[in-house]
């Protein structure tokens, strides 16, 4: 997998590509990574790469040819390369949509500043627009690199462990179980017991157990758009049955609610 990032600011990936996941995927070969500067393509002698908008109003605009220049280069020497434009306009990113990512050659992810980019850009250049949320960024920048950092983790062989990606959250539209490590006892507080039986078909339905309650007390929605398979309809029954049994037990005042 290949990273274009196209940017006035390239320096800031230096931290990302030295770091962690990242910086084992490009020292393993796993991904081909680098950081573009725009202004590189601006014609003038100060490379400006904004300017006013046309209807007035506040703020700047990425000026069309730098922008346009550096996509159609750096296109030339990635083909095959799908380009991303980082915007509150776009799609809201998701596992799923990392997933989709991560099959592709590389990605060239264009990062706007300012009040954005010129239309005309995102129009002819720009094959998908991407926000990583509604919220307004000061530029697209932090947004790639949460894209980089999701896709290059589903790259086999990215994360070290071949399958860790599989379990991820999301993967099964759960969140993830409850994780423990050492000490069995921390501060009183004991590691189910399950997790250190061994008994790994205990331990794999405990884990799912905790999963879809996590899912349910945290994220119903997720279970309101998930096809349930037999196991977690499973377990969401047993809970069902424990409430309607303390029901049972104890009704409480009957308040109508
Ligand atoms: C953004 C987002 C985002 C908008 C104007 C950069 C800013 C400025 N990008 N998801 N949310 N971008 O707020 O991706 O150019």
């Amino acid at each position: 997998m290949h990273f274009k990032v196209l940017t006035i600011f390239p320096e800031m990936f230096d931290s990302l590509w030295s770091h962690g996941i990242i910086r084992r995927a490009i020292e393993h070969n796993k991904i081909f990574a680098s950081a573009v500067n725009i202004r590189n393509y601006a014609e003038d002698r100060h490379q400006v790469t904004d300017d006013r908008p046309y209807g007035g109003g506040s703020g700047m605009v990425m000026k069309p040819e730098p922008l346009a220049a550096a996509i159609r280069d750096t296109s030339k020497s990635l083909t095959g390369a799908r380009t991303v434009l980082l915007t509150p306009q776009g799609r809201v990113f998701n596992q799923k949509m990392a997933q989709e990512l991560a099959s592709n050659e590389g990605l060239i992810l264009v990062c706007g500043r300012y009040e954005g980019v010129d239309e005309r850009v995102c129009h002819d250049l720009i094959d998908y627009e991407i926000s990583i949320g509604d919220y307004v960024l000061t530029g697209g920048e932090l947004a790639a690199m949460i894209i980089i950092d999701a896709v290059t983790r589903l790259i086999p062989g990215a994360l070290g462990g071949e399958d860790a990606a599989e379990k991820d959250s999301f993967s099964e539209d759960l969140l993830e179980h409850a994780h423990f490590t050492r000490p069995a006892n921390f501060e009183g507080r004991e590691v189910p017991e399950v997790l250190m039986s061994g008994h790994h078909q205990e331990i794999e339905k405990w884990r799912l157990e905790s999963s879809v309650m996590r899912t349910l007390l945290k994220r119903p929605d997720l279970l309101y758009k998930k096809e349930l398979n037999n196991q977690e309809v499973a377990i969401l029954n047993k809970w069902r049955r424990e409430i309607e049994t303390i029901l049972d037990i104890n009704p409480g005042k009957k308040t109508g609610l």
